[in-house]
């Protein structure tokens, strides 16, 4: 173990101010994109990155020989637009990346951690990009500069000292490439440890279980190109329009070609009103495109009861026609039906309605969509994943799927729609905390070392090993954990008990403020920026929602000469660990990243050729659901599955608040202050509430109020919010991610996924 100085107590604050800006409420827009959607991209582009970046980088912006937007992960037509095949949300990350403010040495010199955790996270994001690698001691309040060589040697050092390897754990963001995801995750295993929790347990942990457990396969089946000729597509608890807003290009492919849209969500989101379509001149000038057909305002968390009045009404058409159901499909490929139409008949009808908060005019209409469809997709997000209930609750809706047949055919199929750009890749090339005794082997045979054979820790466990003492170094590529993980205060805690924490990141947010005893910053290349090495520019490649597999090269400089890619400063870690006595050759891999990929190709599964095949418009991965092979599954059929109904009690006093996404932020990353389609200006310390549920506690607008959970008797606060009285179901509530966290309990998460509950958190209000 290194002598480390003394460490000294910090005076952080993990939660940022509480004061407010100047609120100003409008009326909710309701047409999406359009010209001001045009005017808000450039004008985030220009002040960010100045004229002369801006336009390359637009333009080579999810282009063949391009590179992938940084923002999420829905995929780019094989064909893109060359013009612009991006959005607004695409090009504000791109300029939030490609920014030419940049801090370094000089500014840690001036601001202390203390100072700067004072600050929002709007403002500590917008001093823009970290240029050289920076140590903070334990004894010091300032980072200072320190060389990359010294750096991977201190990371060494604390790993060489540790007890055992679980004493590590290696947390990541979804930005990474398949490349550096797939060498951090051979790292940990090398080291000897499965700790490699990442975003996905937060984010669509709860779609990986319910499709592997029911398809087979823990990633959806559909591809872009089936959505423009579905006959229904059910949005189900999805922003589209801020979260994902080039989806809405191929909702408008699907409405022109005749299709229904229904969107259930207790909010009526605009991107699901109204687009008027950038790319196209008519879609400019014409009144937009109306997308959803029917809305369903289902209460938060009631969307099981929601389909299971559906598959009642559906199964009652079927009785009488025979011909609702795909019985057909029902009968070669999946087992579980009988049960299922058993236990339909358990249900009141009724009450089932009831609980959904939704009008029976309305589930009629959709039930009427669906008796006639037989291409249907069911797109999801957030919205479903992150509730206690949330696998089943995917389930249910997989049911609906199965019992129409709308599964492993154009047209038809499952769409968890995914949030971070590369979040799917990482998964696929191996950052995953329990074992995989196929993945090893081939560890074994292709890499010549040993897995460990026991389970690491995912999300939550890294949360309460760092909490108990149990893990002392903790690594993140990429991401935020302090502010992106639940109950921010226990999660601050956690980190500060460890004694080395390492951020290998690109902007500076909280989570480098609030650290270990000691703390590494490690700048690295976003993906717009050249990554060149002996004068070759070098590629990486992702995988997108939908299982494609492309090369991506950044074109603009990077931010500083001093920046190293994600790939060499993972190899520089190994390589200092390990000392060059190791079966993986890593200096040559930090290198030549070909040899990376050929290694991907004989370890992760369905990737093959990667270095050639990723090129131009990419590969797809094997998907056994777009064959309809059930073959692996347990009885070698899908599974309809039985569903219990969620058990919320909310006492007299208590409220269920979906803690959400506004239009100017990625995930942490806050770019604004405004969240235009809601109509909020300025301020981000809302609450969205029935009008009638103000009146019942004597609120009104912009009443300031504190919010309170109390789960296990332990009770967590989240102070200073402006009320506004929204569309929204009774009882419901609405406010920003990541100012509620430190409401939502760290050890109440979702069955079977352990994704946090951030989506139904009962909290009580009071009045401040
Ligand atoms: N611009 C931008 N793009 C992003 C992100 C970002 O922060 N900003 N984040 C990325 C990431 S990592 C992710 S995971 C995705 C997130 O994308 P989304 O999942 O679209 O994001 P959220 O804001 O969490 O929205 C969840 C939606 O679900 C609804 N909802 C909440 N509870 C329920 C429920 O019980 N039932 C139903 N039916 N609906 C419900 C909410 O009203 C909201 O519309 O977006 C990705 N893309
Ligand atoms: N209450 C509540 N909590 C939530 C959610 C919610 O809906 N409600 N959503 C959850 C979800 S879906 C997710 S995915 C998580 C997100 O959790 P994270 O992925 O941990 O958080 P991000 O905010 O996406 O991380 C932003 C940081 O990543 C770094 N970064 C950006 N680009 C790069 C890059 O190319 N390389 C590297 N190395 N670093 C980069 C920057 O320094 C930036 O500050 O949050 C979860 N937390
Ligand atoms: S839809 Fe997503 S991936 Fe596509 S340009 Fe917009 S933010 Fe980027
Ligand atoms: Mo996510």
């Amino acid at each position: 173990m290194p002598v480390e100085p003394r460490p000294i107590k910090r005076n952080v604050s993990q939660r940022g101010p509480e004061e407010f800006s100047d609120l100003r409420i409008k009326e909710p827009m309701r047409i999406a994109a359009g010209t001001e959607g045009v005017y808000q991209a450039l004008k985030h582009s220009f002040k960010e990155m100045g004229i002369s970046r801006s336009i390359p980088a637009l333009f080579k912006l999810n282009q063949k020989d391009g590179f992938d937007c940084p923002s999420c992960a829905w995929p780019d037509p094989e064909h893109p637009s060359p013009i612009a095949e991006y959005c607004e949300n695409g090009a504000k990350a791109l300029a939030d990346e490609a920014t030419t403010s940049h801090i370094g040495k000089d500014f840690f010199a001036k601001y202390s951690v203390e100072e700067l955790s004072r600050l929002s996270d709007y403002q500590i994001n917008a001093f823009g990009r970290l240029t050289e690698p920076l140590l903070l001691k334990a004894d010091s309040l300032y980072y200072e500069p320190i060389s990359w060589e010294a750096s991977y040697e201190l990371i060494a050092e604390h790993l060489r000292g540790l007890q055992n390897p679980d004493e590590a754990i290696f947390y990541t963001s979804g930005r990474s490439s398949n490349e550096a995801a797939f060498l951090y995750g051979i790292f940990a295993r090398a080291l000897g440890t499965n700790n490699l929790p990442d975003c996905s347990n937060m984010c669509h942990e709860s779609s990986g279980v319910a499709l592997s457990e029911t398809l087979g396969i823990g990633k959806g089946s559909v591809k872009l190109e089936d959505l423009y000729e579905a006959e229904v597509i059910l949005i189900a608890g999805q922003n589209p329009g801020t979260n994902h807003p080039r989806m809405l290009s191929a909702l408008e492919k699907c409405k022109k070609n005749g299709g229904k849209i229904v969107s259930i969500n207790p909010l009526l989101e605009t991107g699901l009103v109204n687009f008027k379509n950038p790319q196209s001149v008519t879609g400019m000038l014409s009144g937009g495109t109306q997308l959803a057909d029917v809305h369903l305002p289902v209460k938060i968390n009631q969307d099981i009861a929601l389909v299971k009045a559906i598959l009642i009404k559906l199964k009652a058409l079927d009785q009488d026609s025979g011909n609702v159901f795909d019985h057909e499909f029902i009968l070669e490929y999946t087992q579980g039906y009988d049960a299922l139409m058993a236990d339909l008949e358990n249900y009141d009808l009724n009450r089932l309605i009831e609980m959904t908060g939704v009008g029976e005019a309305e589930i009629d209409k959709v039930v009427e969509y669906l008796a006639q469809a037989e291409k249907i997709v069911v797109c999801w997000a957030m919205g479903l994943t992150q509730h206690k209930n949330s696998v089943v609750t995917i389930k249910e809706y997989v049911n609906l799927l199965l019992l129409k047949g709308a599964i492993g055919k154009p047209n038809s199929g499952t769409c968890p729609v995914r949030g971070h750009s590369n979040v799917q890749g990482d998964r696929s090339v191996g950052i995953m905390h329990y074992v995989n005794k196929t993945f090893n082997k081939r560890v074994e045979e292709h890499l010549g070392f040993k897995a460990p054979d026991h389970e690491g820790v995912d999300v939550v466990g890294a949360m309460k090993a760092m909490h108990e003492g149990k893990a002392k170094v903790f690594m993140c590529l990429g991401g935020n954990f302090v502010m992106a993980a639940s109950d921010t205060d226990y999660t601050a805690k956690a980190i500060q008990n460890c004694d080395l924490t390492v951020q290998v990141s690109t902007k500076l947010n909280r989570s480098h403020l609030v650290t270990g005893k000691t703390a590494l910053i490690l700048p690295t290349l976003g993906r717009s920026e050249k990554d060149i090495q002996d004068g070759r520019e070098r590629e990486i490649t992702t995988e997108n929602s939908m299982g494609r597999v492309r090369a991506s090269r950044g074109i603009l400089k990077p931010a500083s000469e001093e920046l190293k890619s994600e790939i060499e400063i993972v190899t520089g870690i190994a390589d200092a660990y390990f000392k060059g006595d190791h079966a993986v050759d890593w200096k040559a891999m930090g290198k030549d990243y070909d040899l990376i990929r050929e290694k991907i190709d004989l370890v992760a599964k369905g990737f093959d050729k990667t270095a050639e095949r990723a090129r131009g418009v990419g590969y797809y991965l094997p998907n056994n659901v777009r064959e309809r092979d059930f073959s692996k599954l347990p009885g070698g059929k899908a599974k309809i599955s039985v569903n219990p109904l969620p058990d919320h009690q909310l006492e007299p006093d208590e409220f269920m608040l979906m803690t959400i996404r506004s239009h100017d932020q990625f995930n942490t990353t806050i770019y604004g202050m405004d969240d235009r389609y809601r109509g909020i200006y300025n301020e981000r310390r809302v609450l969205f509430m029935n009008k009638e549920d103000m009146e019942f506690l004597d609120l009104k607008n912009e009443d300031i109020v504190h919010l309170n959970s109390t789960y296990d008797g332990i009770k967590r606060e989240a102070f200073r919010f402006k009320v506004v009285s929204y569309d929204i179901p009774r009882r419901n509530l609405a406010a920003y991610f990541p100012e509620t966290n430190p409401l939502v309990p760290f050890n109440h998460f979702a069955d079977q996924s352990r994704t946090p509950i951030s989506k139904s958190v009962k909290v009580r209000i009071t009045k401040a």
